[in-house]
């Protein structure tokens, strides 16, 4: 029987909408045990992976048999204590992090820890900070002072109105032929954002889910949307932050692209950079070259790392 290639576009758990090259949607499930490489994971396929599968029977059903390597993927613990992890998606081409400085106010550290976790799953990120309707003149420079921070550092940053329509020719352009995962708080305007891409899309907004509570896992489950046939995005509702995932604390600087420039020249090899004589890190700090509210985040991330052991 002949295989067709496809891309994961939903998945409820047991059952995956598959959509073939030829741009037909396949309700697909996955027959017997499924091969992961010695990973502990919950769920086989996740939305983004290309599969092959095979019609079986009448009507648009088909079995999953084949699951292509990974690009990459994003997971994260199934639940605190267990064993087990959940991939969220996967093939991403860039994790598109929405934020708002007030309305509500997503904190620095909130973005930083955001932008470290991509890191650490080698995925690019953006930034969009939305509500630009909302900024007064004070507001509006801080919002572009961080512009003038998180593009110092590589992170491409857009200020945007989806209210007023403003900046999304931008938006549009960064996403185009990409895979991208969007993520961010509830409130800052993700539904909009997407209903403002994708014109027949009518996502509902405004609605703050009552399992946005931090601390709860409840099992979402990821969706992608077609900008056009080459452009999609990834929403995943319920996810408030990438989550550190098995950092360790010597890693945590590997992913701050404005730290990593300086890796290597501390005297200590395990430098965590706090207070260590002869540290790199910390006098480029001094010198003005890493920012106070990056290390502040810097320093709150490996504080985590303690508390969760
Ligand atoms: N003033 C203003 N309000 C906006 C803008 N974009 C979205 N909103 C409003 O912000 C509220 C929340 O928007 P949503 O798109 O539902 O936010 P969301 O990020 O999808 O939230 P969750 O689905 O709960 O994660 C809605 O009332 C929107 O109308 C904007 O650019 N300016
Ligand atoms: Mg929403
Ligand atoms: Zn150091």
């Amino acid at each position: 029987m002949e295989k067709l290639r496809g891309r994961v576009i939903k998945s409820t758990g047991s059952w995956y909408e598959v959509k073939t090259e030829a741009g037909e949607i396949y309700h697909s499930r996955l027959r017997g045990k499924f091969k992961q490489d010695d990973m502990k994971i919950n769920n086989p396929i996740a939305v983004g992976d290309w599969v092959f599968i095979e019609q079986e029977g009448e009507k648009e059903s088909a079995v999953i048999k084949e699951i292509e390597p990974r690009q990459n993927y994003i997971i994260r613990k199934s639940t605190r204590k267990s064993a087990f992890s959940h991939i969220i998606a996967s093939n991403l081409d860039q994790a598109i992090l929405v934020a708002t400085l007030s309305f509500p106010r997503t904190s620095l550290g909130f973005i930083d820890r955001f932008l470290v976790s991509a890191e650490s799953f080698r995925i690019p990120s953006i930034l969009v900070l939305n509500k630009t309707d909302l900024m007064d003149d004070e507001a509006k420079a801080n919002a572009l002072e961080l512009k003038a921070l998180y593009e110092s550092i590589g992170y491409p940053t857009f200020l945007i109105s989806v209210l007023k329509n403003e900046g999304l020719d931008e938006i549009r352009a960064q996403i185009k032929g990409k895979t991208s995962l969007i993520s961010g708080h509830s409130g800052v305007g993700k539904s909009s954002l997407l209903n403002a891409l994708i014109p027949d899309l009518a996502l509902k907004t405004g609605i703050v889910s009552k399992f946005a509570n931090k601390g709860t896992h409840t099992t979402t489950f990821a969706e992608m949307f077609e900008m056009d046939s080459e452009s999609t995005i990834i929403d995943t509702p319920g996810i408030k932050e990438l989550g550190l995932v098995e950092m360790e604390k010597e890693e945590i600087s590997d992913y701050l692209p404005e730290m990593r420039a300086f890796l290597g020249q501390c005297k200590f090899h395990n430098c965590l950079h706090v207070n260590e004589p002869s540290c790199a890190v910390l006098d480029a700090f001094v010198a003005g070259e890493i920012a106070d509210s990056r290390y502040m985040s810097y320093l709150s991330m490996l504080e985590d790392t303690d508390n969760r052991r």
